[in-house]
Formats: C-alpha cells, structure tokens, sequence
C-alpha cells in the first residue's frame, strides 16, 4: 500500500455524515492529545494532513482520509480529556458507539497511547469494544522520544502482556524520532489487502 496519495475526504459531526461504507477502512482512536494526528501525518508522511493540537480535546469530528479508492484512515476523535462538558462528552459516545456498530469497512482499530502513561482504562475498555466486534488491534505507543531505552521497553513488555490472552499486539512509536513507521506500515498494510 502507498500512502503517498493520501487525501482528505470529509469530517462527520453527525452519524448521518459518516464516509460511504465500502471497502476497507483503519480507524485512529485514543485519548486527548495522545498523538492520534501527529501518527497518521507521520504514517502517510504528509506534515498538516490531520490537524494537530495543543488543546486536548480539540478533535471532535471523525475525520475520514483516503489512501486509494475504497481504502480510507479515520481519525476518531479523543476520550479521556477532564475538561470537555458532559453534553459533549454524551454527544461523542453516541457518535463512537454508532460508527462501531454500522462500520462494516472497519477492518481494525490503531489504539494510540502515550507511551508515559500506558494503557489506561478507557484504552481497555476502547479495545474490548473492538475486539467485541470481531475486529484486529494494534496499539502504538507513541512519544517514545520521551523515554529511555529501558522505561519505552518496560512500557511494550507491560502493555504486550495485558493485551496477552488476545490478538492484539503493540509497538513503540514516535512522530518526532522516526521510531516505528515501518512496523505500523507494515501492520496497517495487512490490514487494507484483499478484495
Ligand atoms: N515528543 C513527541 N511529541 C508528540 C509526538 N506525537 C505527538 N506529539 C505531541 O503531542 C501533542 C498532541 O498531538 P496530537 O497529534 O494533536 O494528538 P491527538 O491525539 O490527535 O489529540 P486530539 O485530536 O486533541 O485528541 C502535540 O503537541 C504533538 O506535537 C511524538 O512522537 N513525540
Ligand atoms: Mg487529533
């Protein structure tokens, strides 16, 4: 798969507003300010394709991306983040549940977590609602920039062994030190062949 066609497609606020539901789609999903954007810029390398934040939160549409025809990235927006009102937070699991349920394209799920936090219980609860749906999972575990060697490798043992008694599986990743694109390629590319 190349991603060096990637374009953006169009932002659904509503469930009524979702991209057409054909072919094969991977979603984004994680916390606030995890790095859900700066990863699908750095895995399509196009700089300013999904807008990044410094305002957690920001992201409140599921933006939709498309690598080829039928072939599309969707960058869900975040959870986790303390200050967003109750009728917006209401609004986004409504939103989130209905795409789980409908998407018939969703072929897997790219759980984005900081790498300084780990996986936290909504990412748990994110990837049991995922693989609940008979769907693949991969977790990134970005900002590894952030850590030495020993913290980012404690960090991947920890988070392979939680997800142990299950398909998913986790890497590490950083937008800013080039760490991982490949891997996630690699994954993601498994993901979107076939028919
Ligand atoms: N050091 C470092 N910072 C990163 C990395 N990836 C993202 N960031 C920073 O983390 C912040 C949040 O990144 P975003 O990509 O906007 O995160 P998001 O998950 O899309 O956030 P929302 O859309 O608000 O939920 C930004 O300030 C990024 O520059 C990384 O690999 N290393
Ligand atoms: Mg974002």
């Amino acid at each position: 798969m190349t991603y060096a066609h990637v374009k953006f497609v169009t932002s659904a606020a509503e469930a009524h507003q979702l991209a057409p539901d054909v072919g094969r789609e991977i979603a984004f999903a994680g916390r606030s300010n995890s790095g859900k954007s700066t990863a699908i810029n750095a895995i399509t390398q196009r700089a300013g394709l999904a807008r990044v934040s410094r305002t957690p939160g920001r992201t409140q549409l599921i933006n939709f991306f498309e690598l080829a025809p039928d072939r599309r990235l969707v960058d869900l927006p975040g959870y986790g983040f303390a200050k967003v009102p109750e009728k917006i937070r209401q609004h986004w699991l409504a939103l989130m549940e209905h795409y789980f349920n409908v998407r018939e394209s969703l072929v897997g799920l790219v759980l984005i977590v900081d790498s300084r936090r780990g996986l936290g219980a909504q990412d748990a609860a994110m990837l049991e609602w995922i693989l609940a749906r008979d769907r693949l999972a991969h977790v990134l575990l970005t900002k590894a920039d952030k850590l030495n060697r020993s913290d980012s490798q404690r960090v991947l043992r920890e988070t392979k062994a939680a997800c142990s008694d299950t398909a998913v599986t986790a890497q590490l990743f950083s937008a800013h030190s080039k760490i991982g694109f490949d891997e996630a390629r690699a994954v993601m590319d498994r993901w979107l062949a076939g028919a």
